[in-house]
């Protein structure tokens, strides 16, 4: 037997593929793990900004695809895709449909159970785009590294009789800009949901996967495919769960050929996931 599990519902969002950090083989991966009636796709799930500037398309990408195909051919899965900020070149063709099983859209309502939450990638409010560059350093790991290099680089100015330079007090005031940007980008959110009359909204966009009611409205964010690994899933009861990747059956995900992974080899593996809340 297939160990799959079963929902009504699956969102995930920001997957870049065609980008350098786009776990491309985890996605897939975790698409194979799960059945659902309805699959959203928030979003940022192809690149076209990085495949512009010479990202590549690789067999891992068009391997998502195909996972997707299936899902829509053996599963007959409900796959909507709202456009996000990197996959814009969309905006020409939407809004699109092949037959019911397939659309591209700019936003849908999403009714779970006695509810309607409000589903947008959520680059709406940008004004500019280009402050998400440093959203990155909200990870704690990219802010330690800057910080020992501040050390470091201020060892080195001080060994050329150089005067000390605070690098560390401008990644400082950048984390706290994103910090705002961040909050800001929930409050307008939540915000956008009370207009639209709805119960909760759904996004991602900020690759901060997320969960919770603010104003009484719930706030849920799918994260990404980058860095946080994650997807929101409704069950049949309208419960929803935040779930994280864990790659507890070492696949090689190294391996350029996602074919190895066939399904066969899914059929017998444990649980991919482990899921919080
Ligand atoms: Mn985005």
């Amino acid at each position: 037997m297939k160990a799959v599990k079963q929902y009504k519902t699956v969102i995930i969002s920001d997957v870049h593929l065609g980008s350098e950090g786009s776990k491309a083989k985890e996605v897939t991966l975790f698409l194979k793990s799960v059945t659902c009636e309805t699959l959203i796709m928030n979003g940022d799930i192809i690149d076209g900004w990085q495949l512009k500037k010479g990202g590549s398309w690789k067999k891992k990408h068009t391997a998502f695809f195909r996972t997707i195909l299936k899902m829509i051919e053996n599963q007959h899965t409900k796959v909507v895709y709202l456009r996000g900020n990197h996959d814009d070149f969309l905006d020409q063709i939407i809004p699109f449909s092949l037959g019911k099983s397939f659309t591209i859209q700019r936003d849908i309502i999403l009714k779970s159970g006695k509810k309607n939450f409000l589903i947008t990638h959520g680059d709406i409010f940008d004004s500019v785009t280009s402050n998400m560059k440093w959203l990155a350093y909200l990870g704690d790991v990219g802010y330690t590294i800057l910080l020992s290099f501040n050390k470091l680089y201020n060892q080195y100015r001080s060994w050329r009789g150089m005067e000390y330079y605070s690098f560390s007090q401008r990644i400082k005031q950048r984390v706290k800009e994103a910090v705002n940007y961040v909050s800001d980008f929930e409050e307008k959110l939540v915000e956008l949901a009370k207009a639209n009359h709805c119960d909760g909204i759904i996004c991602g966009h900020i690759h901060k996967p997320d969960m919770r009611k603010i104003d009484d409205i719930t706030y849920m964010n799918s994260g990404d495919w980058v860095e946080s690994l994650t997807a929101l899933v409704e069950d049949h009861k309208g419960n929803w769960e935040l779930l994280y990747f864990l790659n507890e059956n070492h696949f090689d995900l190294e391996d350029e050929d996602l074919e190895e992974i066939d399904d066969e080899a899914f059929t017998n593996a444990k649980g991919v996931f482990m899921s919080v809340a």
